[in-house]
C-alpha cells in the first residue's frame, strides 16, 4: 500500500546521486544500443595467452577509445535468472529475486522500465536476440517494459551452421540484425543479447582459429576461444554501425551479463590469474564484468569507481538528459560526483572501494587480507540489507502500480504483441 511506497521514496530521495553537469544531457536525443555480452568477465580484458595473443583485442582497443568510458570495477548482480536478471537490473534499476527469476515469476507486475521511459520522449524500442521469444518468458515481460518490437529467432536464419547451443551464433546474429536495426524509426532504444559465448563455450570446428587455453579444464580452456569469437563479432558490429552512419548519433552500452566461469573451476582460474588459490575476496573481484559506454562527442576514459548493473540506468538516463530523481530505483549514477562507490551482490555480500564483505567476513579491497576490525564493513552492510529489502518489497508487492514518477507516461502492456515476421 501507500505507506510501503513512502518508505521506499524516502530512502530513494536520501540516496539519490545528482547528475554531473559535465555529462547531463550530452547525449540528448541520440539513439541507444545496449549489447548484453554473454558470460564475459572482466579478467578477459587485456588478458594475454601465454604466446602473447590478446583474447579480446577489439574490446581492449575500446578501453582507449576517446569517446568511450570503460568501467573496470563494475560488477554483475545477478541471481538464478542469469541473463534475464541482468536485463532486469539494467532496465529497471531494481534487484532481481533471491530465488528464481523475476522474468518468470513477476512478469505481470507494473514496471517503469527504460523502453517505457524513453517512449515518453519519442523513442521507439526493440530487442534483438537469436533465441525463441518464450525463453525466460521474455515475450511476456517485455510488454510490461514497453518494448515495441522483439526480433527473436523467428526473424533469423537458424540453420545448422549458424547455430549452436541456445541459438544463433554472434556473427550471423549481428549481420542479420543490421537491416532490421536500420529500418527502425529514430531515435531508437535497442538491446542486442548475444548468445554464443555461453557455457560450456565449445566452438564448432571452423568458427575459430584462436588457440584453446591450457589450464587443465575444458570449460575454462574453451572460454578463451569463445570470448575471442564474440570480440570479433562485436568489432564487425561496430564497423557496420559506422558504415551505416548510426555510430555518430548513437550511445552504445556494452556489458557482461554475469560470470561465465563458476567456482567449480577455481583450480584452473588460479592458474589463469597466476595466484596460489582463489580466496573469497579474489572470488568476489572475479564477479567484475566489463562495462563500456560510448558517447559520441564526449571524452571518455578508464574509470575505476565501483559500481554494479543497477547503476547503469541512472547513468544513461542522465546522459540522455532525463533526471531520475523521481524514479523508484536503486542505482547510483556512475558519473555523478556523489556516486556511492560500492556494489552489492544478491546474496548480501558487497564490494566497495575500501572493503569487500563475503559471508560476514570483512577484507581489505586493496590487500585482499582479512581486516582486524570487521566494523569497517558494517556501515555499507546496513545499506545493502535495507536496499535489498526495499527492492524485494517493490517486486513482491508490485508497488510500482501505486506510483507514478513525474513526467512519466505509463504504458499499457496490452498494446504490444510480438507476433513474428509472418504475422
Ligand atoms: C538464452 C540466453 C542465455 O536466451 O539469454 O541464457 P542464460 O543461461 O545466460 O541466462
Ligand atoms: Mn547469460
Amino acid at each position: 500500500d501507500s505507506s510501503d511506497i513512502t518508505d521506499v521514496e524516502n530512502y530513494r530521495k536520501a540516496n539519490y546521486a545528482a547528475p554531473n553537469p559535465k555529462y547531463f544531457g550530452k547525449a540528448k536525443g541520440m539513439n541507444v544500443i545496449y549489447v548484453s555480452m554473454e558470460s564475459l568477465q572482466s579478467f578477459m580484458i587485456d588478458y594475454k595467452m601465454p604466446d602473447g595473443k590478446e583474447v579480446t583485442p577489439f574490446l581492449n582497443s575500446l578501453t582507449h577509445d576517446k569517446n568511450t568510458f570503460y568501467f573496470k570495477n563494475f560488477y554483475h548482480q545477478t541471481g538464478q535468472g542469469k541473463t534475464s536478471d541482468a536485463e532486469f537490473l539494467m532496465e529497471n534499476s531494481l534487484y532481481p529475486m533471491a530465488q528464481g527469476a523475476v522474468f518468470v515469476n513477476k512478469a505481470q507486475n507494473t514496471y517503469q522500465a527504460m523502453p517505457a521511459i524513453l517512449k515518453g520522449q519519442g523513442y521507439t524500442s526493440a530487442v534483438f536476440h537469436g533465441n525463441y521469444k518464450t525463453f525466460w518468458n521474455r515475450n511476456v515481460i517485455y510488454k510490461a517494459f514497453g518494448y515495441d518490437q522483439f526480433f527473436d529467432a523467428e526473424y533469423y536464419n537458424m540453420t545448422e551452421e549458424n547455430t549452436k547451443n541456445y541459438g544463433l551464433k554472434d556473427k550471423p546474429f549481428f549481420t542479420e540484425s543490421m537491416p532490421m536495426l536500420t529500418g527502425l524509426k529514430q531515435p531508437f532504444y535497442t538491446k542486442f543479447i548475444t548468445l554464443s559465448n555461453h557455457f560450456p563455450f565449445a566452438m564448432d570446428p571452423g568458427d575459430t582459429e584462436f588457440p584453446a587455453g591450457d589450464y587443465g579444464d575444458t570449460v575454462v580452456n574453451q572460454y578463451f576461444q569463445s570470448a575471442h569469437y564474440m570480440d570479433q563479432a562485436l568489432e564487425q558490429f561496430f564497423n557496420d554501425l559506422k558504415a551505416s552512419g548510426l555510430y555518430d548519433n548513437t550511445v552504445v552500452v556494452l556489458y557482461g551479463d554475469h560470470y561465465g566461469i563458476s567456482e567449480n573451476h577455481n583450480d584452473a582460474m588460479a592458474k589463469v590469474l597466476g595466484v596460489d588459490e582463489i580466496t573469497p575476496p579474489i572470488s568476489a573481484k572475479l564477479q567484475r564484468v566489463p562495462l563500456f559506454i560510448h558517447v559520441p562527442g564526449v571524452k571518455g576514459g578508464i574509470q575505476s569507481q565501483v559500481g554494479g548493473e543497477v547503476d547503469v540506468r541512472p547513468t544513461v538516463l542522465h546522459l540522455l538528459g532525463i533526471d531520475t530523481k523521481d524514479y523508484l530505483e536503486f542505482g547510483s549514477d556512475l558519473l555523478s560526483k556523489q556516486h556511492r562507490n560500492w556494489a552489492l551482490f544478491r546474496n548480501g555480500d558487497y564490494v566497495s572501494g575500501d572493503v569487500i564483505q563475503v559471508k560476514d567476513k570483512c577484507y581489505s579491497s586493496e590487500s585482499e587480507e582479512l581486516m582486524e576490525d570487521s566494523a569497517a564493513c558494517s556501515d555499507i552492510a546496513d545499506s545493502v540489507n535495507t536496499e535489498l529489502q526495499m527492492s524485494d518489497e517493490i517486486v513482491y508487492k508490485d508497488l510500482l502500480r501505486f506510483y507514478q514518477p513525474e513526467g512519466y507516461t505509463p504504458i499499457n502492456p496490452n498494446d504490444f504483441d510480438y507476433l513474428g515476421p509472418n504475422a
